[in-house]
């Protein structure tokens, strides 16, 4: 490659930083991505993204988290007690709610995810009851605090004692509730009964994104949009293996109806419903815009054991009617299945996981040794241009220069910084995802990495943000070979989760979002994305790390720079070829007033300043970046 040379007069200062850029002689990345991993951790899908309202709405359990009736609670002198009754409302859901009372007006109430956000909107409801009833019930939402009703409807019965019958209803309070201490309340007069009545699948959703039935929370799409993510990696995670046989994330049972989803124990200390299952997966890639990335099942359960090799094949098997079921048209048994289900238009899967870590937890050798091959080569086999990863780099497989893996990180600010040049040996053909990454803990003198038995941040911390642009841009400089990159954990309840930092925390209240230092941070470097990384002369990294690109989509050129551990700003050069005296940029540059400083619930620490530019002799901008910055420099083609 040829380089663009220009002299330019050494600049005082202790830390300085001159890069001149070409405009040839670059490597095309594959746009590179910044991504949205998910699991159902931390409530993040149930009491999560997910927007159903009510919290154990069907009594799902297992042998792990075994069915009860928390949080529900009585309305009046009823007695709640569970039920399996011998007519169950289906056999996935096998566990109903009976409610006694011979007399008066009872009924259940449920507090929701931590709380219930009511709002001037309309609300849609549904439950199954089987018993006698003769009159109406009534469903409303309730304060708590003031005892005030703040939505109430009539909903007439058509109970009967021969089978479950549903009863749909719409709720649309008329202004907003003040806090979120609210319940949804079903009631009716108990004389009207033979002295009891069976409940089960009782849901109350909000509005959705996008007015999907079954969807998910305005609020949480919104943030998620606004880092601009090319693609979804689900259902997991730890989430997707399972703990212990028999339990893993099943797709064929997270489809159809939400009473033939049976749920399960989930690795997360809480039972999954499975109502934000495949379908809603692939609709959310939809309505953000993001590539779907399709973790599929590999045959191992976090304890173990590995399936044996001669019993594998029916799990392949199922990997592949999980594609026909998203990809196949109404002629194959599968895409048949999803056309009954209401949903005749496939959709398109190219990139698929085998599994997720499976270098840890003792299912490395039998992963090395024949579980990812059989799945890839069985994909690949039906499916050939689906990009078949996988869900580690720890192994060399036996075509190393086609295999594609998923590294994962969680480490301390110090040791992300190190990494900068950890991609620069990595081949091209090993087209490695960073589908996990995160600062979670401070540094230490001695250096090195997370210490398990510590804790974690709370919230992602700026040093912590900083370090994970370097190590960012250290991975975009390569963006050839690894394609894309997601944070992880993305999102966390607040009241209720497992893991710290995470990317998006969030209270049942939409006012409480938290988009943390690192959201800022991503938010920043995906709205700019670089379609050629450009050769840099004579590259020089610390304290200032810096990744140069061009732009097709903008057609501009671009540097995105963190700042790590320097003792004074860092006075920057950047000369691109081609560009010259009077060209217009504009410089972005986030900073925050400590390096421990966090985002939390109504506080954002993190100051943006945006600066035009004009290119000063020989085309060259000039600027300062602060310690502990992140940055992005756009100048017009
Ligand atoms: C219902 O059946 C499940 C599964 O057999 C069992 O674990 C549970 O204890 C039963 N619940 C009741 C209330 O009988
Ligand atoms: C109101 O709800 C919030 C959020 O769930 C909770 O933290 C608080 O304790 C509740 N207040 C009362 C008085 O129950
Ligand atoms: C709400 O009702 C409960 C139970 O009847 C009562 O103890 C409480 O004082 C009431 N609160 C208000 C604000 O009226
Ligand atoms: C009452 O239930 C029966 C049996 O499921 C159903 O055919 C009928 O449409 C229902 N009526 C109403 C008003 O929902
Ligand atoms: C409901 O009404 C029907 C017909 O009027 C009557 O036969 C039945 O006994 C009533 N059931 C109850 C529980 O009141
Ligand atoms: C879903 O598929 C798994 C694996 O093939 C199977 O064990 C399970 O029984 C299926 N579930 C249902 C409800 O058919
Ligand atoms: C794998 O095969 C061995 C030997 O036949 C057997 O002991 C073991 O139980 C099998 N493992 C599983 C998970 O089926
Ligand atoms: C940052 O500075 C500290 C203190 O001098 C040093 O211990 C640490 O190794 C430096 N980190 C990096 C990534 O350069
Ligand atoms: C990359 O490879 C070179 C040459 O083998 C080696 O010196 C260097 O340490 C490697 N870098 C990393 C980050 O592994
Ligand atoms: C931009 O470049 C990428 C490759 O780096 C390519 O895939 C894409 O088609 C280009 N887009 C346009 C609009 O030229
Ligand atoms: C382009 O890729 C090659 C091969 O991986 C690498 O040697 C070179 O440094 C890359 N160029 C840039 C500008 O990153
Ligand atoms: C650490 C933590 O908050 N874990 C909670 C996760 O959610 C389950 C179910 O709500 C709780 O039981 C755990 O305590």
């Amino acid at each position: 490659m040829e380089l663009f040379l220009l002299a330019l007069s050494a600049i005082a200062g202790v830390s300085a930083l001159d890069i001149k850029v070409a405009n040839t002689g670059g490597n095309a990345t594959s746009g590179y991505a910044y991504g949205v991993m998910f699991e159902d951790i931390n409530h993040s899908g149930d009491g999560g993204i997910y927007a159903e309202l009510i919290r154990n709405r069907a009594f799902q359990g297992s042998t792990v988290h075994p069915s009860v009736v928390d949080p529900w609670t009585a309305v009046g002198s009823a007695a709640l007690s569970l039920q399996n009754l011998s007519d169950p409302l289906s056999s996935a859901l096998p566990t109903s709610l009976n409610v006694a009372a011979s007399s008066g007006p009872v009924g259940i109430s449920n507090p929701g995810y931590w709380g219930i956000e009511v709002k001037a909107q309309k609300y849609t409801g549904s439950f199954w009851v089987k018993g006698n009833f003769n009159g109406s019930f009534s469903a409303s939402l309730f304060n708590y605090l003031s005892n005030a009703t703040l939505a109430s409807v009539e909903v007439p019965s058509n109970a009967s004692s021969n089978d479950w019958r549903e009863h749909t209803f719409t709720l649309t309070p008329e202004t907003d509730a003040a806090n979120v201490n609210n319940t949804f309340r079903i009631t009716y007069d108990a004389s009207a009964t033979d002295g009891s009545l069976d409940f089960n699948l009782i849901s109350l959703f909000p509005p959705t994104y996008n007015d999907r039935p079954n969807g998910l929370r305005i609020d949480l799409m919104e943030a998620l949009k606004g880092l601009n993510p090319s693609f979804l990696r689900f259902p997991g995670g730890n989430n997707l293996e399972g703990d212990d046989p028999p339990y893993y994330l099943k797709w064929n049972e997270t489809i159809g109806p939400l009473k033939d989803r049976p749920g399960f124990p989930g690795t997360w200390t809480y039972e999954n419903t499975n109502g934000l299952g495949l379908i809603e997966y692939l609709y959310w890639c939809e309505d953000l815009g993001m590539e779907p990335v399709l973790a599929v099942w590999a045959g191992f359960y976090l304890s173990g054991p590995a399936i044996n090799e001669t019993d594998l094949q029916p799990y392949i098997d199922d990997a592949l009617n999980e594609l026909e079921f998203i990809m196949g048209d109404a002629s194959t048994t599968y895409g048949a299945l999803r056309t009954s289900l209401g949903y005749p238009d496939p959709w398109v899967i190219r990139y698929v996981e085998v599994g997720n870590e499976d270098n840890l937890g003792g299912g490395g050798a039998s992963y090395e040794s024949y579980r990812f091959q059989a799945f890839r080569d069985a994909i690949n086999g039906k499916y050939p241009n689906i990009f078949v990863f996988a869900s580690t780099v720890a192994y060399n497989f036996e075509e190393t220069e086609d295999v594609g893996g998923d590294y994962h990180q969680y480490t301390r600010p110090d040791y992300f910084v190190g990494q900068f040049g950890f991609f620069d040996n990595f081949t091209t053909g090993q087209k490695t995802m960073i589908g996990e990454y995160a600062a979670v803990q401070p540094n230490i003198p001695q250096g090195g990495g997370v210490n398990w038995d510590l804790p974690k941040f709370p919230f992602p911390e700026w040093i912590g943000t900083v370090s994970e642009a370097v190590f960012l841009l250290g991975a975009e400089r390569n963006a050839d070979k690894i394609w894309g990159a997601a944070y992880a954990p993305t999102l966390q309840n607040l009241n209720s989760y497992q893991w710290t930092p995470d990317l998006i925390s969030y209270s049942a209240s939409s006012d409480d979002d938290v988009l943390s230092t690192s959201y800022k941070m991503i938010e920043l470097f995906s709205a700019h994305r670089i379609s050629e990384v450009l050769p840099v002369d004579s590259p020089d990294f610390g304290p200032a790390y810096y990744v140069a690109g061009y732009s097709n989509s903008s057609d501009s050129y671009i540097v995105k720079a963190a700042v790590y551990n320097s003792t004074e700003p860092v006075n920057v050069s950047v000369a691109f070829e081609g560009v010259s005296e009077g060209a217009e940029g504009t410089l972005t540059v986030l900073t925050a007033p400590e390096a421990t400083s966090f985002n939390s619930v109504g506080s954002d620490v993190v100051e943006t300043s945006t600066t035009s530019l004009t290119a000063g002799s020989d085309g060259v901008f000039s600027f300062e970046l602060p310690d502990l910055s992140v940055s992005v420099l756009e100048v017009k083609g």
